[in-house]
């Protein structure tokens, strides 16, 4: 029988509405969903391809358990009893802290899983979620905290309004954006320049996307903390603060321009390589423009100084009047409030490194396993994560995994990482599980156009694939513990999972949780939300309504300068210094449109050609200078470590740049056949992992800014 369905895509933060039309279980097409609430007919060859993910041959359709060097197929039954058995051991014998989980990005996207994995963690007395934040935006997390008072306060700019946008280390062209719902971003942006106002990108690539519109100015890498404080410093000498504004709802000035004074234009163009006159220029624009903002995303959140960027960011666009301001940097409300539950400190054994949003930094994953003592990990969890790709040091971390008592990987695929797994147990893929928007729309109001989007699952998994949380509940049961630490709950769940199937109860522990909290934010329970397959509008934003209202700090005031980033940016003196005519090349990240993070390359159409690896990016300049020649292989090290990728020559990149894009390097990926052929390596095995490696506030790994020796082979 053939249906046609509506539901969205989780692959990215844009959350695109999909048609899907499903003919016994099958997916026989995918379209834009023209009608979707918020996307209204677009999406990318990812969201369109979805089939290829979900009826791979690779697919896991069984528990896997490794016996010598092979895996082979075993029941749930036994799986569950085994690992069941294995964690109530090493629980016993290590205590709760030596369990712990790492949750990876695609299933950042679904709700239910994460809190299912929280209770997990809790329910056997541990704290230990390592998190993915701390490789793309934990320095955000961190610097709202101080600033605003919660990390889920978190601003994006009126692209609907705004006269003057300048984007810093983002390229919506291909990622299509972070910390903003903006389907079909490079159409709102042009919009821009069409209404007559004006978009800048800085960045160290001439972008896909600086190439469609704005203007490009080009940045040495991980030099954006001296940008900003060149900034700020201009826009209190062009007298571009609301003096008035910042007395009434904000506190730190002082501080704030203290620390700005001596970074001049002048100065910071010794290490940012932008013009002085160029500087000045912008910042004059931005204060005569209508409303404006500068947004940044991963280019800043992976550099050294990632949360200081950040938070010299907000208090740029905080001091000209912008935040809360139509047409400059909004402040937007969340579909439904939760709780900020991070709030209480916590510190890693590992030189006392802070936790960040209730996470561990993945940074000290390997010291956390490698490190004896009382909590050291000997049993790990990786829930759709691929920590051998994704993280810092992947050799020192691969080493680690060796060391784990117990590994378990729940994912749809045997990946690089699962292949240290003890066990592999198979999950869902997102079509076969209700959800509703990612947590930053949802949870933090991350949406120009505020909306709200249930979906049911509209596939069934195949074989004998489990919803997650499912799975970590049942491993609980199996090992003698209960979800949240609450017998209570866990034997309503277990009776829920009993019932659910059965004629009159189609609803699942998942469905009914959505509809549960979706009902306590007046969105309306399961029913009303099913009249809606296609999303719901929900009121507006309202600039104007965040200062002096919403600011979750205790005297409700914008905190311009946390003693804590006053006193880290005290070590910018002598960094700067080191900066100043630095000799060694950069390697910066580079995300490409057929690959997400690891997971894509297992699809024939995205690894044609001229794909089928990565490169090292390379202006041929630098290339000549180091006698690199298109095409054939050069040698990259840092840090006392190498890889060998082929050159590509590539002007786009400022003089000084190198790039090489990460998740590749699949040759011994067994469980993923198209992904094994192709060629390239882990641009990770160059990067630093350890508590003095990562940035001290946020826990974020330098994932960009490396500085590398380039040699041709
Ligand atoms: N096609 C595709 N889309 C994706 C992903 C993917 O892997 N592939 N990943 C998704 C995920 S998980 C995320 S978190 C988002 C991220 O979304 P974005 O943050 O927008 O990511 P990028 O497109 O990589 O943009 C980062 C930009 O920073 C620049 N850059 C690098 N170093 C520096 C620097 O030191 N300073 C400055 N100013 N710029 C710098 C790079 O050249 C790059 O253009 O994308 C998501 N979307
Ligand atoms: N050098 C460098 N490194 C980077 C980055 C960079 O820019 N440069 N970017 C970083 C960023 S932004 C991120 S977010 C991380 C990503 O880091 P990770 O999330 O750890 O890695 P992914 O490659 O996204 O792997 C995701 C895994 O989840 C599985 N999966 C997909 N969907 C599901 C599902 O619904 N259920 C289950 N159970 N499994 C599923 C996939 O099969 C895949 O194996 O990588 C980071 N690493
Ligand atoms: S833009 Fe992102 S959410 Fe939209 S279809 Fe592509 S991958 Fe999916
Ligand atoms: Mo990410």
């Amino acid at each position: 029988m053939t249906d046609t369905k509506y539901t969205f895509c989780r692959i990215c933060e844009a959350g695109c509405g999909l048609k899907l039309t499903i003919d016994n279980n099958r997916i026989k097409a995918i379209e834009p969903d023209k009608n979707h609430v918020n996307s209204k007919g677009y999406a990318c060859i990812k969201g369109l391809s979805l089939e290829k993910f979900v009826e791979s041959p690779d697919r896991l359709t069984q528990p896997q358990k490794k016996v010598g060097d092979k895996f082979i197929s075993i029941s749930w039954d036994q799986a569950l009893a085994e690992i069941g058995s294995k964690l109530r051991a090493i629980h016993q014998q290590h205590g709760g802290q030596s369990i712990a989980s790492y949750t990876g990005n695609p299933i950042g996207f679904s709700l239910w899983p994460n809190t299912a994995n929280q209770g997990f963690l809790k329910g056997l007395g541990s704290d230990k979620l390592f998190t993915v934040g701390t490789l793309d935006c934990s320095n955000k997390f961190a610097a709202a905290d101080r600033i605003y008072g919660s990390f889920a306060n978190q601003t994006f700019p009126d692209i609907a309004h705004i006269d003057m946008l300048i984007s810093i280390g983002s390229n919506p062209l291909i990622s299509k954006m972070s910390f903003i719902a903006l389907p079909h971003p490079m159409e709102q942006l042009q919009k821009i320049e069409q209404r007559g106002g004006e978009i800048v990108w800085i960045n160290p690539r001439k972008t896909e996307s600086a190439k469609r519109c704005g203007k490009y100015l080009p940045i040495r890498p991980d030099s954006d903390v001296f940008f900003m404080l060149g900034f700020l410093h201009q826009l209190i000498e062009q007298d571009g603060v609301k003096h008035q504004r910042v007395a009434q709802y904000m506190e730190g000035y002082q501080e704030l321009a203290a620390l700005a004074k001596p970074w001049t234009a002048e100065k910071v163009e010794q290490v940012t390589h932008i013009p002085a006159a160029e500087l000045k220029s912008l910042v004059t624009r931005y204060i005569n423009a209508d409303g404006a903002a500068i947004y940044s995303s991963t280019g800043i959140n992976q550099g050294r100084f990632g949360t200081l960027a950040f938070w010299l960011q907000e208090c740029i666009n905080a001091i000209s009047g912008n935040l809360d301001k139509r047409g400059g940097s909004l402040m937007g409300k969340p579909a439904i409030e939760f709780p900020d539950t991070t709030k209480e400190a916590k510190y890693s054994r590992i030189n006392n490194t802070p936790y960040i949003t209730a996470g561990i930094p993945t940074g000290i994953l390997a010291d956390e396993i490698l490190t004896p003592g009382d909590g050291q990990v000997k049993a790990l969890f990786v829930m759709a994560g691929n920590p051998l790709m994704a993280c810092a040091n992947s050799d020192r971390l691969a080493e680690a995994f060796e060391q784990l008592t117990l590994l378990v990987s729940i994912d749809l695929y045997r990946n690089e990482t699962a292949n240290y797994a003890d066990y592999i147990l198979p999950g869902l893929h997102f079509l076969e599980r209700a959800d509703v928007p990612f947590f930053f729309m949802t949870a933090m109001g991350l949406m120009p156009d505020r909306y709200f989007h249930y979906t049911d699952a509209v596939l069934a998994p195949p074989g004998e694939a489990r919803d997650e949380a499912l799975i970590l509940r049942q491993i609980l049961r199996a090992s003698g513990f209960s979800l949240f630490g609450s017998k209570p709950l866990q034997w309503v769940l277990n009776l829920g999972e009993k019932l659910s199937g059965l004629p009159g109860c189609k609803d699942g522990v998942a469905e009914r949780f959505y509809g549960m909290i979706a009902r306590g934010a007046k969105l309306g329970g399961l029913k009303k939300l099913r009249q809606n397959p296609q999303g719901q509008a929900l009121e507006a934003n309202q600039p104007g309504d965040y200062l002096g209202q919403r600011v979750a700090t205790e005297s409700k005031k914008v905190q311009l300068a946390p003693a804590e980033f006053i006193a880290l940016a005290q070590q910018l003196d002598t960094i700067f210094e080191q900066e100043i005519n630095h000799p060694r090349l950069k390697l910066i990240s580079k995300r490409e449109r057929y690959s997400h993070n690891s997971w894509t390359h297992n699809v024939s159409a995205f690894i044609k050609g001229q794909r089928n690896t990565n490169y090292l990016y390379i202006h041929p300049d630098d290339a000549a200078q180091h006698q690199l020649i298109e095409g054939e292989l050069a040698e990259v090290s840092a840090n006392g470590k190498s890889i060998r990728v082929p050159v590509k020559l590539d002007s786009d990149f400022m003089p000084g740049t190198v790039s090489i894009p990460h998740g590749w390097g699949h040759q011994q990926a067994d469980g993923l056949s198209i992904a094994k052929t192709t060629h390239g390596a882990n641009v990770n095995i160059l990067a630093s992992d350890g508590p003095d490696a990562i940035e001290p506030i946020s826990g974020m790994s330098q994932l960009n800014g490396i500085a590398v020796d380039v040699r041709r082979v």
